[in-house]
């Protein structure tokens, strides 16, 4: 079982442009984490969770993402007779990203719960449904990509039977979101739809680059996947965590929590004397 990357020898541009689009992911999500970090004192306790979990999303995806591009440089090795890179010690493998989202995916839909200001027994049964069909979308998803150079039609199968675990979650998703709207502060109601779109968008890439084996069996193929799987994973995890806290903020702010409330400008700042 491997993926279509083993299949293939790269020129130098394909190797290298797939090992700086890993690098950025990991450079992307240790800077997130460290705005994260230094925000998080603005954010009202109420809220604070949600922050504290985008910390995870990132050190968890930060890491992954910086065994994926070792992996990538030990999977692959320089023959200066050909002038390409071929296969070398090591297999490479997409199957570590699918592991990381079990862990990932659920923060990333409990801050969401937490900022629309769900709670209590509501919460808990939320979270755990959602929880529920990411696990599902998850599992079915990653036996599928193990079939991806021996199986195509085991591959569409699974495939197809996590598509519907995710169109359930999305479900709740776009319920929860477009439900609680209307309850929230002008000031994050805005944000929040884009976030919705966001995850639309963002969440939509993942499935994409499960589906390159159908129309990109190529080196080329290889490059578009991993430009994919940048793309959603610096605006799923991190551009989305960002949205999440400007939300927690305005949050903060509107329910009268004194830093947010100089962070947005609600309050005149201390030493400023209005003329
Ligand atoms: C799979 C298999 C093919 C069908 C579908 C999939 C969906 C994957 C998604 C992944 C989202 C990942 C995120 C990670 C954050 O850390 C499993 C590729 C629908 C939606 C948001």
């Amino acid at each position: 079982m491997t993926n279509i990357e083993s299949l293939f020898i790269y020129t130098p541009s394909q190797y290298e442009a797939v090992d700086h689009l890993l690098s950025m992911g990991v450079g992307a999500h240790f800077a997130a984490l460290i705005f994260f970090i230094l925000t998080s004192r603005f954010i009202a306790p109420r809220y604070r969770t949600a922050t504290a979990l985008s910390c995870i999303v990132m050190v968890s995806a930060g890491t992954i993402l910086y065994g994926q591009s070792g992996l990538w440089e030990t999977a692959f090795t320089f023959n200066p007779d050909t002038n390409v890179y071929e296969p070398g010690a090591a297999t490479f493998t997409n199957g570590f990203r699918y592991v990381n989202w079990m862990v990932t995916i659920p923060c990333l839909l409990i801050q969401l719960l937490l900022v629309l200001d769900i709670r209590g027994q509501q919460l808990f049964s939320d979270a755990g449904r959602l929880i529920l069909l990411a696990w599902g979308m998850i599992i079915t998803g990653y036996i599928g990509q193990l079939y991806e150079t021996t199986d195509l039609m085991q591959l569409t199968v699974w495939g197809a039977i996590s598509t519907i675990f995710f169109i359930g979650m999305n479900w709740i998703v776009g319920t929860r979101i477009f439900r609680t709207i209307p309850l929230m502060p002008p000031t994050a109601s805005g944000a929040m739809k884009k976030v919705f779109w966001l995850m639309m968008f963002a969440w939509t890439l993942y499935p994409l680059a499960y589906a390159v084996p159908y129309f990109a069996q190529s080196a080329s193929g290889v490059v578009i996947r991993q430009a994919l799987f940048t793309v959603a994973d610096v605006s799923s995890k991190a551009v989305y965590g960002l949205m999440i806290t400007y939300i927690a903020l305005q949050r903060s702010a509107a329910e009268g929590f004194e830093p947010a409330m100089q962070v947005t400008s609600m309050l005149p700042q201390k030493g400023i004397v209005a003329s």
